[in-house]
């Protein structure tokens, strides 16, 4: 496999958990489709959190290896949301389902300034896996309480099923040809122990298996059921993920190029249970189908196919190319290296000019960094758009430059864009970016 949009610098050989770390990601949906790839549907806790109400920008991550993740950039923000509310935030955990040729991407998000009474399940359909989302309003014809956490499985036979819930009911339907509205009636289902959130359905050798999060206080585990039919009846079947650390858990199951892979958020990067990571381990059976306990790892996975590097000339930017201010400067570090320094001062920033955008839309931004400490953040803001903080993870020491924190942002068409990144949060030396629009 061949992907055009990794830098040398920035291929990973084999796996660690968390799987990002660049931004915070959480409640990862994974699905594998037709270009052979695995994608992740996550939501996105904002930095710095504020509970779960600023959570905003979905992004979606892809993966050939299972180890190298491309974050794919932005889909969806509230402020793309007609019918949501006014105040925008709440864009909670989502899903992705693909059928006749369109991806139907599902979020839960109030539609009213009363949060937790107006949620419904929104639509957004692109032709595209990752990119050209537009909403088309939210699922006609449910109920319940707790319209959050949607997960979609399209069967065998094309039949699409909806299953949401949250506060101890879940709830499952069939949904109609249109993907948007219900068919027949929802039914509120019964014998899965301790309910709270975050529900999942797969399907492997014939069976289904529902997952969720439990009740278990300020802990979440995963407990599963299982079924001969995607509505039920269920039949309880155990806990299969003990807590994270985190007090939420959320999880999807995915099989990639022969296994089984179980995908979940952990707070270790933040140590703050609203600023979570994605994580991956995997996902094993028993002869009898029952689904064994979930190794959590740091080490994550190793690679599930070997990636080679297409690109011809990714677009390098050096300290050359910077210009810095607020008390940041350009310094030599190490023999024949330069590097941006001071970035620690309040008020510090650096800024790379006239990057090329190619004929513009996404472009991936790689920061080669080093830092001590074991997270750094900085602000990042590209043609005067605020992309928040983003996180730049330990290399050891100041000299260390095997840092690259990768995120995908929107270019303009041309050599003008303008990408600036502040200090002010921890120490960090970077000794250039590297940028590949993904329309080369
Ligand atoms: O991420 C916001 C909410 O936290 C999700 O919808 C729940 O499943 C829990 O992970």
């Amino acid at each position: 496999m061949s992907n055009s949009k990794i830098p040398e610098q920035a291929l990973k050989t084999k796996g660690s958990n968390p799987i990002v770390t660049t931004i915070f990601t959480a409640d990862p949906s994974a699905h594998v489709w037709d270009d052979g790839k695995i994608y992740i549907y996550a939501s996105h806790d904002m930095d710095p959190a504020r509970g779960c109400d600023l959570m905003d920008r979905y992004h979606v991550f892809s993966s050939e290896d299972m180890v190298n993740w491309l974050d794919e950039g932005e889909i969806l923000s509230s402020d793309g949301v007609a019918w949501g509310r006014p105040e925008g935030g709440f864009m909670w955990a989502p899903d992705c389902a693909y059928k006749n040729g369109t991806y139907y991407f599902y979020y839960p998000h109030p539609s009213g300034t009363s949060w937790n009474d107006t949620w419904k399940i929104g639509v957004a359909t692109s032709d595209q896996p990752a990119s050209g989302f537009v909403d088309q309003g939210y699922v006609e014809g449910l109920g319940g309480f707790a319209l959050i956490d949607p997960c979609v499985l399209v069967d065998d036979d094309q039949r699409a099923y909806m299953y949401y819930g949250g506060g101890g009911i879940c709830l499952g339907l069939e949904l109609d040809e249109d993907m948007m509205s219900a068919r027949g009636e929802i039914i509120q289902f019964e014998g899965i122990e301790d309910f709270h959130e975050a529900a999942w359905v797969f399907k492997r050798n014939g069976l289904y298996y529902l997952t969720y999060a439990d009740n278990l206080h300020a802990n979440n585990q995963m407990r599963y059921a299982i079924s001969e039919s995607p509505l039920g009846p269920w039949t309880y079947k155990g806990i299969f993920l003990e807590p994270t650390g985190c007090d939420t858990t959320h999880g999807s199951v995915a099989q990639f190029k022969g296994k089984w892979y179980l995908f979940y958020h952990n707070q270790v990067v933040s140590g703050i249970g609203n600023l979570r990571s994605m994580c991956i381990d995997e996902l094993e059976f028993n002869d009898d189908g029952t689904i064994r306990m979930v190794l959590q790892t740091k080490e994550g996975l190793a690679p599930a196919d070997v990636l080679t590097l297409a690109h011809p000339n990714p677009n390098d930017y050096s300290v050359a190319n910077c210009v810095v201010g607020g008390g940041a400067t350009i310094q030599q570090v190490a023999d024949n290296v330069e590097a941006i320094t001071g970035l620690e001062l309040p008020g510090s920033y650096c800024h790379f000019d006239h990057i090329d955008g190619s004929t513009g839309g996404r472009a991936a931004i790689y920061i080669h960094h080093a830092t001590e400490q074991y997270v750094t953040k900085l602000r990042l803001q590209v043609n005067d758009i605020d992309y928040t903080l983003i996180n730049a993870m330990s290399t050891g020491s100041l000299t260390n430059f095997t840092g690259c924190a990768q995120i995908t942002v929107q270019l303009e068409a041309g050599s003008n864009n303008t990408i600036k990144l502040a200090g002010g949060n921890g120490a960090i030396n970077i000794i250039g970016i590297t940028v590949i629009p993904f329309n080369y």
